[in-house]
């Protein structure tokens, strides 16, 4: 395993289920390893100046969405993340703010009225943003509660008007192996995709998050855009958007490409569906040492478990 720096409160490694396990050896024997261990230039962060989103924080918070448990403390959600374009442990903060967030644009196209482009500092105003506290549950079995403030995704998708034939949403994140050394490792099928059904992007849960804590989502958490699906396994979430369409097909997605086995598209989030490699039971809550038992879609059932009603034969939990 590549987890350097191990915390107090993390997993025994003979407990932890990376998602990366089979292929940190493929990329050691492939002597990619050094590759992928990318350093911060010196000066990037600074170079890219002020955040000129900073007065839309704080958010309004929408008190709808509450917890069971308390809020991660800010250091520990951000000092531990998966973002496999700057690594593949955890520890990629540093890596990470090799990542260039302005000039930034989205474009938006496949089967909508008018396939365009966007300023993501120009979108940020565009709609609504808002903050809600959300439990987040990655795969790995390890799960943090965070303030995420964004557009709701159905916001969203009204604004970019798909036409009636578009079944499925596709996000796309950056390609650029010069900025994300991880990108440079060809196992992989960069760029980083991930999908849902429209029926899912119509929910009133999923965001496109802009900001965390009350502020411009920092570089480790997928600057300056990214999803958040609370009750789906977090590598639904991805960051750091550049590209968003409209497609009738089901995309395939980046971790369905490495092991689709293991990571199917609809990975709902279940403590009794079992991953290949380990129990997804219960959670190792970040920063304490506590575990708590799983809740079948992440404790969303309320708002999501209808979209799946007669959807048999499908492997909605992995
Ligand atoms: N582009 C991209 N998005 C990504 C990933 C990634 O490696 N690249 N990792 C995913 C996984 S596995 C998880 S658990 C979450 C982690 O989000 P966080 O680091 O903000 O907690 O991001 C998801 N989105
Ligand atoms: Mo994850």
């Amino acid at each position: 395993m590549l987890i350097k720096n191990r915390p107090a409160w993390a997993l025994p490694e003979s407990q932890a289920t990376p998602e990366s396990i089979f292929l940190n050896r493929r990329a050691l024997m492939a002597g990619g390893a050094g590759l992928i261990a990318g350093a911060a230039l010196p000066g990037t962060a600074s170079a890219q100046g002020a955040d000129p989103t900073l007065d839309l924080y704080p958010a309004k918070r929408n008190e709808t969405y509450t917890l069971d448990r308390p809020v991660t403390p800010e250091a520990d959600a951000a000092s531990y993340n998966n973002f496999y374009e700057f690594g593949t442990s955890k520890d990629i903060v540093a890596a990470s703010k090799r990542l260039v967030t302005r000039p930034w644009t989205v474009a938006i196209d496949g089967m909508v009225e008018k396939p365009f482009e966007i300023a993501f500092d120009e979108l940020v105003r565009k709609l609504p943003l808002e903050e809600r506290l959300y439990r987040f549950r990655c795969v790995e079995a390890w799960s943090m509660a965070v303030p995420w403030t964004g557009i709701p995704l159905k916001a969203f998708v009204d604004f970019a008007k798909p036409l009636s034939g578009a079944k499925y949403i596709r996000f796309e994140t950056f390609l650029n192996p010069r900025m994300a050394p991880g990108q440079s490792a060809r196992w992989y099928p960069w760029p980083y995709t991930e999908g849902l059904s429209m029926a899912e992007a119509a929910n009133e849960l999923p965001l496109l998050v802009t900001g965390i804590y009350g502020k411009p989502i920092p570089t480790q958490h997928g600057a300056p855009l990214r999803l958040v699906v609370p009750w789906k396994y977090g590598f639904k979430s991805v960051k750091s958007i550049t590209k968003i369409s409209f497609v009738s097909e089901r995309p395939k997605t980046f971790w369905e490409g490495l092991q689709a086995a293991e990571y199917g598209f609809w990975a709902n989030v279940n403590p009794e569906v079992s991953h290949p490699r380990w129990s997804q039971a219960s959670e190792q809550i970040l920063g304490t040492r506590d575990r708590k038992p799983t809740l079948l879609y992440n404790g969303y059932g309320e708002q999501v478990a209808g979209l799946y009603k007669g959807m048999t034969g499908e492997k909605l939990f992995m």
